[in-house]
């Protein structure tokens, strides 16, 4: 603490010295970062560590803040190393670069990885000293419920695809943590934007058990007229967009909807979802940089689930992660266990805040596993290991976790379980039900909404598709009105 006290001086004399950041800093916020480390609240031996507790101190003042200019004040920290030459500096654009005589290139590994925030440990027992959100006896009842009832919707409409049913469905087995918890901890206002393995955040808004099935049915009553694979849920109502097919296409266009929220002074970010696969596609890359520089309130969060399809994260990045990025960019970043309900909650909730009162844009990475197979459309134990698998579903389970908790607190007990079970089986059933019933939408429907008259290249595929329907009509569905 004293070398940490005494060299925040010496900087502090430097920034003083050069630039008066110091005053701008201390006047800007009673709370601020350089204010809570000298006063002692916070210690570290990096200078660009961000704790929650001065995070929590930052946020009590609820402000909005303008650009801080991180480059620049980092630019200006760095030039303080013993090995920089003070009086020769590059005044270059986002601030001053010192020289150096040193030939050092910067390493291409910290040496050690960014730890995982967690709050329970694999029992669902709190880890000492460990800082929190509290949560509610009432909401984290809502939250064990969610988590449950999306574990009831994988096994029912998997096998409900394994009878043919429908084409196809994925599961989030395993992720139900990082689905509940992070929905839990945003406000509805938040614009979501997820790739495709968060039906959990939907559910927690209010999406019905009707609504998912009549979706996956593809039926009349499904808000995208069937014209979508299962699971592309959406919902207008809900504050969530479609999900698309094409990875990571949903990243940039989080960071134009925090532009905009930013713009309409709202109260509300928007938060996007990712897998480690997606944080392959340039998307990811354009998607944080604009974000950064634009300044927007928008939450990046990576299920960084070990596996993109058969392609496993080793062979994806030589990074330590995904959570490294986020500071190439110039975001806050943070990696959490994403197995672990409350961790992921407390972290989106003061990520929430971060983003809104500072306007700016913030990277969690979750670590978890994908348990199931990446869609019906795939055998995953063709490319791993079943023990890996296995060690997951028990030993690592977020559901049972969190339920460890719950049951512990005296919230939740083995009658609330098999009660809760029942009732969504019983409901789900029902609903599948009635959305096979439910009369698909006309064919026509294929070709509308996007053109308000046909142009002729329409017409003419519409007219192709009757013909060959009429020719071939074994190999159309029946139930599809023409
Ligand atoms: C642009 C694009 N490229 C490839 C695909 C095929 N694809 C679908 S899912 C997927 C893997 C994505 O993995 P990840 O982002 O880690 O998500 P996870 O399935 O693990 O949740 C791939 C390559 C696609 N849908 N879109
Ligand atoms: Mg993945």
């Amino acid at each position: 603490m004293a070398f940490w006290l005494s060299r925040s001086r010496s900087i502090t004399n430097l920034l003083e010295k050069r630039i008066g950041l110091f005053k701008i800093l201390h006047e800007r916020s009673k709370g601020s970062l350089l204010h809570s480390r000298i006063s002692g609240e916070f210690i570290s031996k990096n200078p660009h560590e961000f704790s929650t507790k001065s995070a929590a101190a930052f946020l009590a003042t609820g402000q909005r803040f303008n650009s801080i200019k991180t480059g620049e004040q980092q630019v200006e920290l760095a030039s303080s190393d013993e090995d920089d030459d003070e009086n020769q500096a590059l005044d270059f654009p986002g601030g001053r670069v010192a020289f150096t005589s040193q030939m050092n290139f910067i390493s291409e590994s910290s040496g050690k990885r960014v730890p995982c925030y967690r709050v329970l440990d694999d029992d669902g027992y709190p880890i000492t000293d460990t800082i929190y959100e509290q949560v509610s006896k009432e909401v984290a009842v809502r939250m064990y419920s969610g988590m449950v009832t999306l574990q009831i919707m994988d096994t029912i409409f998997y096998e409900t695809q394994r009878q043919g049913r429908i084409s196809f469905y994925l599961t989030s087995n395993g992720e139900e943590a990082i689905n509940i918890a992070s929905a839990a901890a945003l406000s509805p206002d938040d614009v979501v934007l997820p790739q495709y393995r968060e039906p959990g955040v939907l559910l927690w808004r209010g999406f019905t058990l009707q609504e998912f099935a009549n979706q996956c049915f593809g039926n009349n009553a499904d808000y995208g007229k069937g014209r979508q694979m299962p699971i592309h849920y959406g919902s207008q109502k809900h504050n969530y967009l479609t999900v698309s097919s094409p990875i990571a296409t949903q990243l940039p266009q989080a960071a134009g909807v925090a532009y905009s929220l930013k713009m309409d002074k709202k109260d509300a970010c928007a938060v996007t979802y990712m897998g480690d696969g997606g944080t392959s596609e340039g998307d990811f890359h354009a998607a944080l940089n604009v974000a950064a520089v634009m300044e927007v309130p928008v939450i990046f969060i990576c299920r960084n689930n070990g596996w993109a399809i058969s392609t496993p994260v080793t062979e994806q990045f030589r990074s330590d992660g995904v959570v490294v990025k986020g500071q190439a960019y110039g975001i806050r970043s943070i990696r959490v266990d994403g197995n672990d309900a409350l961790a992921v909650y407390s972290s989106i909730r003061m990520a929430r805040q971060m983003a809104i009162n500072e306007q700016r844009p913030i990277l969690v990475e979750a670590l978890t596993y994908r348990v199931g197979h990446h869609s019906t459309s795939d055998d995953s134990t063709k490319y791993r290991a079943v023990n890996e698998i296995e060690h997951w579903r028990a030993a690592r389970n977020p559901v049972a976790r969190f339920r460890k908790w719950a049951q512990s607190n005296g919230w939740w007990s083995d009658e609330d379980e098999s009660e809760l079970r029942s009732n969504i089986r019983k409901q789900l059933l029902q609903a599948i039900q009635l959305a096979d019933k439910t009369e698909k939408p006309l064919l026509a429907n294929l070709f509308s909404d996007v053109y308000e008259d046909h142009p002729p290249n329409l017409q003419e595929q519409e007219k192709s598709l009757r013909e060959t329907i009429k020719k071939h009509p074994q190999d159309y569905p029946s139930d599809v009105p023409l």
